[in-house]
């Protein structure tokens, strides 16, 4: 292994051990939700795992090495730094500096991808990821995430991509790549907040089995790359569309207003959506992410055992 990962004892053991781990990543924690609350999410995900019979393994970069479970302690550290611009936010091409340079930084969808393939670990839970934001085809905004799940062998489950992005483009660019997207107990892509985003999946699944099958196959085949699993939000935490909507395609507009662009765009957006709705987006964010470190637990502990 390269010099600059380091995995904890307990997910190396596990590893070792042939045991089930998901990965989990800590942009999420940084640029996504605030203090405390993105303490409290990291950590429900991380008990959510653990609940369902896998060992959690978040990711992120302490002190220049790419760190594969963190333990408490950094998540906590990390989570009062959120909004803190001194954490840098890894994709794939940040890993370099922030691990030449010895930072601290938070691993997106991609950076925590490349971490978990370099670890050996399948399965990665996360919230929403990154894809082709509105208006890609004149700022060519498509999130690096996309290109990773075409490379890098490691399925992710998460519920869905938020409409900042543009869905219908993010689910043509997946098909380009390769990148298999299913349905879990689902016909549509959700939408985060919502279970429904009116683009259909190619394919739905409704158990762990039958998806652990369809990694293995993908990867036994010699396939690059890797798979993306799209949970909906559980019923009951559910957004009012129409609302949630309205909510989005006002912040589209602030942030083309105010002119944000590039890795900011993201955070930006998600920023404003926490300002307007207050805590319920929070509470479904929460719920959300939980319900998605469940499944992958699942289907992580179903792909070990074929
Ligand atoms: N989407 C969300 N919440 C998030 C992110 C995306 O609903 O926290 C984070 C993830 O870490 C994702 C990253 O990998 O933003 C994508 O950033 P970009 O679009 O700059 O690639
Ligand atoms: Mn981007």
């Amino acid at each position: 292994m390269t010099p600059n990962i380091h995995l904890s004892d307990e997910v190396a053991a596990a590893l070792a051990d042939g045991q089930a781990v998901v990965a989990l990543e800590s942009t999420l924690i940084t640029h996504g939700l605030p203090y405390p609350l993105n303490v409290e999410t990291a950590l429900a995900m991380e008990h959510a795992v653990r609940d369902a019979g896998a060992i959690p393994a978040t990711v992120a970069v302490l002190k220049g090495k790419l760190t594969v479970g963190i333990g408490e302690a950094e998540v906590e550290r990390l989570g009062t730094l959120a909004g803190d611009s001194s954490v840098r936010k890894c994709s794939r091409r940040d890993l370099p500096i922030a691990i030449g340079l010895g930072e601290d930084g938070a691993t997106t969808v991609a950076g925590t991808m490349i971490a978990a393939h370099l670890a050996g670990v399948r399965v990665f839970a996360t919230g929403g990821i990154g894809g082709v934001h509105r208006g890609a085809e004149s700022t060519f905004d498509i999130s690096a995430d996309l290109t990773e799940l075409s490379q890098t062998p490691v399925a992710v489950v998460c519920a869905g991509a938020k409409s900042i992005l543009d869905i219908g483009l993010t689910l043509e660019y997946l098909e380009t790549k390769g990148v298999p997207v299913y349905g879990y107990g689902t016909d549509e892509l959700p939408a985060f907040y919502t279970r429904k985003s009116g683009f259909p999946v190619d394919y739905r699944v409704d158990d762990p089995v039958t998806m652990a099958k369809a990694l293995k196959a993908k990867w036994d085949l010699g396939l690059h790359g890797g798979a993306l699993i799209a949970n909906p939000i559980p019923e009951a935490y559910s957004m009012d569309e129409a609302f949630i909507t309205k909510v989005i395609e006002d912040a589209v507009v602030e942030a083309k207003e105010k002119g944000v662009k590039g890795k900011d765009t993201t955070p930006f957006l998600l920023a404003k959506i926490k300002e307007i709705t207050g805590g319920n987006s929070l509470e479904s964010n929460i719920q959300l992410v939980y319900h998605n470190a469940k499944v992958a637990a699942l289907v992580a502990k179903e792909y070990m055992n074929l």
